[in-house]
Formats: structure tokens, C-alpha cells, sequence
């Protein structure tokens, strides 16, 4: 009888990711990057009122105007808040904002 340890699913991932993983976790209390990823976690959130994990152009307007940012739908400044968020998030430029564009990768939420 023989005991197997089960590694199969860790195997997959690179062991000096798991380390930078547990390191950051242990001296990283309060790692003011992981608070940034949970706050954009939040906003991907509040932004997809779909909930299919990504942002289309639309889903931005109706937040931007929900919380007054921009003021007026049809302004330059509205245009280029919104233009400036995809050209900064929208990494494969498919026009959608995938979770895991918003969000930075090393959080897993
Ligand atoms: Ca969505
Ligand atoms: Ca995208």
C-alpha cells in the first residue's frame, strides 16, 4: 500500500510562482497591491451588470454616468475617459474588459 501524494494539480504550476505566492502571503500583510486588486475587483463588479465577467463599452458609459464621472455622455472628456480605460485595460483589444485585464493577475479572487 503505497501512499500517493497528490501533486498532480500542483504540478501544473511552476514551483517559484508558489513561492513568490507563499512569500508575498507570509511578508506581505498588508501589501498595498493585493488592496488595489480588491478594489478593482470590486469595481469590475459594480461596473459588469451582467455578471459575464467583462465590460463592454456600455457597461462603463452606464457606471461613468451612474456615479457622475464625466458629466455628459456625448462630451470629449466623457469619450476620453472611457477610451482611456480600454486602451489601459483592454490588453487583447477585443473591446471588452476581461476580468482578468482589470484585475491584477497574482490576486485570485
Ligand atoms: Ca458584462
Ligand atoms: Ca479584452
Amino acid at each position: 500500500m503505497k501512499m500517493l501524494k497528490q501533486t498532480t494539480s500542483i504540478s501544473l504550476v511552476p514551483i517559484c510562482v508558489i513561492l513568490v505566492h507563499l512569500f508575498c502571503f507570509i511578508t506581505c500583510d498588508e501589501n498595498p497591491l493585493k488592496e488595489e486588486a480588491i478594489k478593482l475587483s470590486n469595481i469590475h463588479k459594480d461596473i459588469d451588470t451582467d455578471r459575464n465577467k467583462k465590460l463592454t463599452r456600455q457597461e462603463v458609459i452606464i457606471y461613468l454616468v451612474a456615479n457622475k464621472i464625466g458629466y455628459k455622455p456625448d462630451s470629449d472628456y466623457f469619450k476620453d475617459i472611457v477610451d482611456g480605460l480600454f486602451d489601459e485595460h483592454d490588453k487583447n483589444k477585443d473591446g471588452l474588459i476581461a476580468y482578468d485585464e482589470f484585475v491584477p493577475r497574482h490576486d485570485e479572487l
